[in-house]
């Protein structure tokens, strides 16, 4: 917002040309982010262990996560706190992708606040129900693709990698696409949040590669010469983008093992939202199964598991979501961790190297 004054002075001063320039708040989003994040993580880990506001541990998970009980949650307060300060500073409100994914990362807040603040207060694993969860995610899933479609910021072709044209006109069927993706991230992401700094790390990869993404969808010339939609005002989300990956890497500051703080559904349920709406608004809903790879792995191990204990009594797995897998193998909590941000890191870079073959 403090763009929208200081652009203007332009015409006074040369030195806030900077202003119009979105690599320069790209940059600027980035180290404001981190340093926000960082210094408000501190002060409410503080708060959380005064208050005792800790996480409960269920104790049919693996015993290596008994030892974290009380482990202060609700990071995420700080993660959007820092995102939404820098967009403030940074960010153009002028732009309609913006403000969908903005309205769509704090709709979900909202809920992982309530779910977490219940789970903190009557110390259990309870929150709000799986039912009410998914009837909110929906429906502001809906009204942000409603938005996006009736605003003209996208079509409804559905756009695939490796095609110059889209696949196919989905019309108003794209909605129910739109809401798949928003609230498959969403949840996908909340089901990797289950290993300390496990979630951080794809949350940063995803979104520095959407960042480019949306950087170039939203370049006309760029767009064009590498066969991709040219989507108005998508540049903007590169600046949003950043913003996330260094409130992130705040957060991850204190949440790497041992962890000092979880981020909780307020950070994981927002965060995954977040991430789906910039891949719908930048068109690479598909390309998005690669860039979230981690997150798609980890829902699909959860569903595999439930499908095979419901059909077959048995399970494919020690323990879902995956990650526990591993650790009931004998793996490290770390050594998990860090290979699961090993292969986020190779999946950005395969997505990244799609854009030149089209
Ligand atoms: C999120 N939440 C963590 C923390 C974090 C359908 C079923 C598979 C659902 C799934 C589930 O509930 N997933 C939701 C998982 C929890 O972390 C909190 O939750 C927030 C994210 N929403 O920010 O506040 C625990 O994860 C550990 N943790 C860390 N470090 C971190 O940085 O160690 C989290 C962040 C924390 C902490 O222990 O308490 C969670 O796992 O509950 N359910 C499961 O994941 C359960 N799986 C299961 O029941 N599998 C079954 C079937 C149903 C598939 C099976 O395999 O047979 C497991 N969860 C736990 N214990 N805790 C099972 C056992």
């Amino acid at each position: 917002m403090l763009f929208h004054f200081l652009y203007p002075l332009s015409s006074d001063a040369f030195i806030f040309n900077v202003f119009k320039y979105i690599t320069f708040r790209t940059f600027i989003a980035f180290i404001l982010a981190t340093a926000f994040s960082i210094i408000l993580g501190k002060k409410f880990i503080k708060f959380m262990q005064k208050k005792q506001f800790g996480q409960f541990i269920r104790d049919d998970g693996p015993s290596s996560h008994l030892k974290k009980q009380g482990t202060p949650t609700m990071g995420g307060i700080f993660i959007i706190g820092s995102i939404i300060l820098t967009m403030l500073i940074t960010g153009n409100f002028n732009s309609y992708p913006i403000l969908i994914s903005l309205f769509v990362m704090l709709s979900y807040f909202f809920l992982g606040f309530r779910d977490d603040y219940l789970k903190v207060i009557y110390k259990n694993s309870k929150g709000v129900s799986a039912k009410g969860k998914l009837v909110w995610q929906i429906l502001t899933a809906a009204v942000a693709g409603f938005l996006l479609i009736k605003l003209n910021v996208i079509d409804t072709t559905l756009r695939i990698p490796f095609l110059k044209e889209p696949l196919i006109d989905l019309g108003s069927f794209y909605i129910l696409f739109i809401v798949l993706v928003i609230v498959g991230s969403s949840n996908a992401v909340n089901l990797t949040d289950g290993l300390d700094g496990l979630v951080s790390g794809p949350v940063i990869t995803s979104s520095a590669t959407l960042g480019i993404l949306a950087y170039i969808t939203g370049h006309y010339v760029i767009a064009n010469y590498l066969y991709i939609p040219h989507i108005q005002g998508a540049s903007e989300l590169a600046v949003l983008a950043m913003a996330t990956v260094g409130a992130t890497v705040g957060f991850l500051w204190y949440n790497t093992y041992p962890a000092q703080i979880f981020m909780g559904d307020v950070g994981s349920l927002s965060l995954g939202g977040l991430l789906g709406t910039i891949a719908v608004v930048t068109k690479n809903e598909i390309l998005f199964v690669v860039i979230g790879g981690v997150f798609v792995m980890e829902a699909i191990s959860v569903i595999l598991q439930v499908g095979s204990y419901k059909l077959r009594k048995k399970r494919i797995f020690k323990m879902a979501p995956i990650h526990h897998h591993f650790e009931l193998k004998g793996w490290a909590e770390p050594k998990v961790i860090v290979r699961f941000w090993v292969i986020s890191i190779i999946l950005a870079i395969l997505s990244l190297a799609t854009l030149k073959l089209r």
